[in-house]
């Protein structure tokens, strides 16, 4: 075992943080990451902290859970996975995320995978930015749906092309390009009615469409048509807990 992964596993399991004061995203306040964790994933099985996270700086529903845990203030493990080396489709990552993808998300001895399952999961064992009725929380599950199938996909395809990890020619990008805004009508006006999506105050359906809202300058579309959603976006921004995907997530592993 690493030097440093030994002295990470000494350390008492992270304690939930006072839920008013800190005005930083959870993840800035920990301690750099110890280098000698950075690289392997393995490190994983000497961490004490409840939560640990898989993923990839630059993947946006990495954010998305990444993001939760800050606005949550629940400090978290991380675990770099690296997609260029195709880790993601190794044996020892399919046990933690059987669709070969990141984020995998560790709480406690149990993997949840897929994004949207993650943050349902996140609102409701840690009590934050769920719905508080059976037919909020159905609604919530609409939003997210709705935002991996009309929002996400034609956004983060586009990011991919901009960034040169997905090659499509003219048309599929125009196409692509119009159905993120048609996605991005739809919500405008979902936000012309209420400040936030579900109404008075935010939950995970915000959470997840604003992990993706936040990449459309790298998709490269223009939020200014959609006033709503810009007033909205900043709105977000606003809230304690708050961090962008390079202050959330760290370049390496860190264990808590
Ligand atoms: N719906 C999934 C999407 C996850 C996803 O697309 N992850 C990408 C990185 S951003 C990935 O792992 N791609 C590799 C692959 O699909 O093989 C979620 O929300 O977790």
């Amino acid at each position: 075992m690493a030097k440093t992964a030994k002295k990470a596993a000494k350390k008492p399991a992270a304690k939930k943080p006072a839920a008013k004061k800190a005005a930083k995203p959870a993840a800035q306040k920990k301690k750099p990451p110890p280098k000698a964790a950075a690289k392997s994933a393995k490190a994983s099985s000497t961490n004490t902290g409840r939560f640990t996270l898989y993923g990839s700086m630059t993947s946006g529903p990495t954010y998305t859970v990444g993001l939760m845990l800050s606005l949550c203030r629940y400090p978290f493990s991380y675990i770099h996975v690296n997609l260029r080396e195709g880790q993601h489709k190794l044996p020892d990552y399919l046990v933690k995320n059987r669709y070969g993808q990141v984020p995998a998300l560790r709480d406690g001895q149990t993997y949840y995978v897929q994004s949207a399952a993650i943050l349902e999961h996140l609102a409701e064992s840690l009590g934050k930015f769920d719905g508080k009725s059976a037919f909020e929380k159905h609604r919530i599950r609409e939003w997210l749906f709705w935002q991996w199938d009309k929002l996400a996909l034609p956004i983060f395809r586009l990011r991919a092309r901009a960034r040169g990890f997905r090659q499509f020619g003219d048309e599929v990008r125009n196409m692509y390009d119009t159905e993120a805004k048609a996605a991005l009508s739809v919500l405008d006006h979902e936000l012309g009615k209420n400040e936030w999506i579900l109404g008075k105050r935010p939950t995970i359906a915000d959470v997840g469409c604003f992990a993706v809202i936040r990449y459309l300058a790298e998709a490269n579309i223009d939020l200014s048509p959609y006033p709503n959603v810009l007033a909205w976006k900043k709105r977000f921004e606003a809230l304690p807990g708050f961090g962008t995907p390079e202050q959330i997530l760290p370049m390496e592993s860190r264990l808590l």
